[in-house]
């Protein structure tokens, strides 16, 4: 195979040099967070007072985890390490309710993401002769500016579609001959229910890769994306808090995700113990960001399930890769490729004071695409004789929960008491999407 690479030199880089150049920009990142107070503080508890006290990469094990929880304690500036006015962005979490997790970006550090989102591109096949359709979300969401500046630094012509509207999409496709497509794997399933729908005819689209991130799916799934939409498909990973997309990709082996390690210091560890795994064994997956300085976040608990390959790969890259992500060890759930955790929605429901005790999250496939229901009891007098402040209560529920989860639910109320109850723990998710990761 003919593999290209975008910075042979870092990404073959030597092991033993791969890890010289960690430790050198660990001690540079070290430096960088005892300027933002949350790891002032944290760092000097443990006895890190300057980058001098990081002697070797194992002495990245004396600095606490940092958790979703640390962030939003942290919220807005607790983890800013730069001046405000070198800040030139920031994705945060999209949810109205709570408080946001929020990242901030200097004009470098939105330098580097690019620079390492151009990596997976081109490293996946592409160049500067494609057109490449952004199918995902702009906006606080990183995945459409994240893969938006990648691509431009490929040099593709980049088409800033946005999610959703297949019709338009398919229409942008013909009208620019379409090479590349990115979109979460969900809606390139959906791409193809549409395609036959609309009478589209595959022999009219010029694609011919794909990207699929965002959410975890299956080896099976990839292959049916493939087979249906007749396209390579590459995973990608990232997460807002390591930048976004551009932390992990896969090469044109398509056999794990590579992780820059020039960019991120990966360990896998027991999420109970929090004991680092035996090679090759699976666990929760921490990282280290060696590549920013508006906002450093040091041994972020991703919950992320993950193994590294123990075998190097076949393309050359030295840096090594992770499977394909399994599952999470939190209850996050994930939407279309919109995070949510059941206590947004809790909190959404339990305001309202026409809402009963009961409730339940029900996630299940509705073709290719994810739907959420919500399901509340409420009370009896309500269920009375006119449907109308019923109907008035579900439309609320629905308006309120779409503004806080960006999702747009199905709501069905019950009668008090009517809702199952289980004897042990309360059982408030059902996700019964299939799980074939
Ligand atoms: O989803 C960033 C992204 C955008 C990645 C576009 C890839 C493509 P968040 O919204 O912060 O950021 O969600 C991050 O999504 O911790 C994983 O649980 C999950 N996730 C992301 N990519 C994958 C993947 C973006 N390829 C969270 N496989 C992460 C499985 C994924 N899960």
């Amino acid at each position: 195979m003919n593999f290209q690479y975008w910075d042979p030199e870092i990404e073959k880089l030597p092991r033993n040099e791969l890890e010289s150049l960690q430790l050198n920009k660990l001690k540079t990142e070290i430096e960088i967070s005892l300027r933002a107070p949350f790891y002032k503080e944290r760092l000097s508890k443990n006895g890190i007072k300057s980058a001098d006290d990081i002697r070797t990469l194992e002495d990245l094990n004396r600095i606490p985890f940092t958790t979703k929880n640390d962030l939003r304690d942290g919220f807005p500036y607790g983890f800013l390490a730069i001046a405000r006015d070198e800040v030139i962005r920031l994705h945060s979490s999209s949810g109205t309710t709570g408080t946001p997790t929020v990242i901030y970006f200097s004009r470098q550090d939105i330098k580097n993401w690019a620079g390492f989102m151009a990596r997976c591109i081109y490293g996946a096949g592409c160049t500067k002769t494609d057109v490449f359709q952004n199918m995902i979300t702009y906006g606080l969401f990183t995945g459409g500016l994240g893969f938006h500046q990648g691509g431009e630094e490929v040099g593709m012509l980049v088409i800033p579609a946005g999610a959703g509207n297949t019709t338009r999409q398919f229409k942008m496709m013909q009208d620019y001959g379409t090479t590349v497509l990115h979109a979460t794997p969900s809606f390139l399933l959906h791409l193809e229910t549409k395609m036959k729908e609309a009478g589209v005819e595959r022999s009219s689209l010029s694609i011919k890769k794909a990207f699929g991130g965002a959410e975890p799916y299956s080896e099976d799934t990839r292959k049916r994306i493939e087979t249906l939409l007749k396209v390579d498909v590459y995973n990608s990973y990232g997460l807002s808090e390591m930048n976004g997309p551009g932390v992990a990709f896969e090469c044109q082996c398509k056999d794990g995700l590579h992780i820059w390690e020039d960019g991120y210091i990966a360990e896998i560890v027991n999420p109970d113990t929090l004991e680092p795994v035996k090679d090759g064994e699976t666990g929760e997956l921490i990282l280290t960001i060696l590549c920013r300085e508006a906002t450093p976040i040091l041994r972020y608990r991703t919950r992320d399930l993950t193994s590294f390959y123990t075998e190097p790969c076949a393309c050359g890259r030295t840096h090594r890769k992770l499977h394909r992500i399994t599952g999470r060890s939190d209850d996050m759930l994930i939407i279309n490729g919109v995070n949510v955790f059941p206590s947004q929605i809790e909190e959404v429901i339990m305001a309202m004071k026409e809402v009963g005790n009961n409730y339940l999250i029900v996630v299940e496939k509705d073709g290719a695409l994810d739907k959420l229901t919500v399901k509340t009891e409420v009370s009896a007098e309500i269920f009375m004789d006119d449907s109308r402040p019923l109907n008035a209560l579900r439309e609320k529920i629905k308006d309120t929960l779409q503004a806080s989860i960006s999702i747009n639910p199905k709501v069905e109320l019950h009668e008090s008491g009517s809702l199952p109850i289980s004897e042990g723990k309360a059982v408030r998710v059902k996700d019964n999407r299939p799980r074939d990761v």
